[in-house]
């Protein structure tokens, strides 16, 4: 409906925030201001309503971490202040920690980023299967055995292939091209985030 009408789709919206993330990092010298990431990470939100209601927890747990660093984007201009700070006082690893939730909230537009790939390369393929390779390759080595347990009884409640498209107001062909889109946009912006951590020699196995 909202395609007909000539609005954005959810999903052209995140794409293109994306695309503008990734446009703003570049004209700011490769630098990544905090506020605007933020803004561009609570965009996601949308999509989560078209997963079901077994993901309303998912959704709680990113939004509140999205959340706390747009909290922080008041005190800190860039990606790199929250980090520097927090190797001052020794607590990037520390739970609630706004490094620790930017790990977070880095895997979860990861696990986006990777089931966006598995609908796009398995033509055909369910979205449970599509979520599970996703789910296992990026998030589910850094989650408790309860938490995988949890996520792994959630999957069977996913629409299916069909459904996700109409929910999400795209075609077949719509779909392919804003998944596109959202690939490509995210990962220069995945790439750096990984790259403060490891630059400052602090391994990505938590
Ligand atoms: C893209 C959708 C794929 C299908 C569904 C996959 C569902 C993934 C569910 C993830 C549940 C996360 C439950 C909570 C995990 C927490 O233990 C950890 C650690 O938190 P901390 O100890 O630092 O407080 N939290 C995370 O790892 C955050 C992960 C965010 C996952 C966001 C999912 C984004 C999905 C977007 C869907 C449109």
């Amino acid at each position: 409906v909202a395609a007909r009408q000539g609005m954005e789709t959810p999903l052209k919206e995140v794409a293109v925030a994306f695309e503008d993330l990734a446009r703003g990092m570049d004209a700011d010298g490769g630098e990544l201001r905090l506020a605007p990431f933020g803004d561009t990470c609570a965009l996601v939100s949308v999509l989560f309503s078209s997963l079901g209601m077994a993901f309303r927890f998912a959704e709680i747990e990113y939004v509140t971490k999205v959340n706390d660093l747009i909290g922080a984007g008041k005190s800190y201009r860039t990606l790199s202040d929250i980090l520097d700070k927090d190797i001052e006082n020794d607590s990037v690893k520390k739970q609630g920690s706004h490094s620790r939730n930017l790990r977070r909230v880095r895997l979860g537009l990861g696990l986006i980023k990777a089931l966006f790939e598995q609908f796009l390369t398995t033509e055909g393929c369910s979205l449970y299967d599509a979520a599970t390779t996703a789910y296992g390759q990026v998030c589910a080595p850094f989650h408790s055995w309860a938490i995988r347990k949890a996520v792994g009884a959630g999957m069977y409640t996913l629409p299916s292939r069909e459904q996700l498209i109409v929910r999400l107001n795209e075609t077949d062909y719509s779909v392919q091209k804003e998944m596109r889109r959202y690939i490509d946009a995210s990962s220069p912006i995945i790439e750096y985030i990984d790259n403060l951590f490891l630059s400052r020699n602090i391994s990505l196995d938590w």
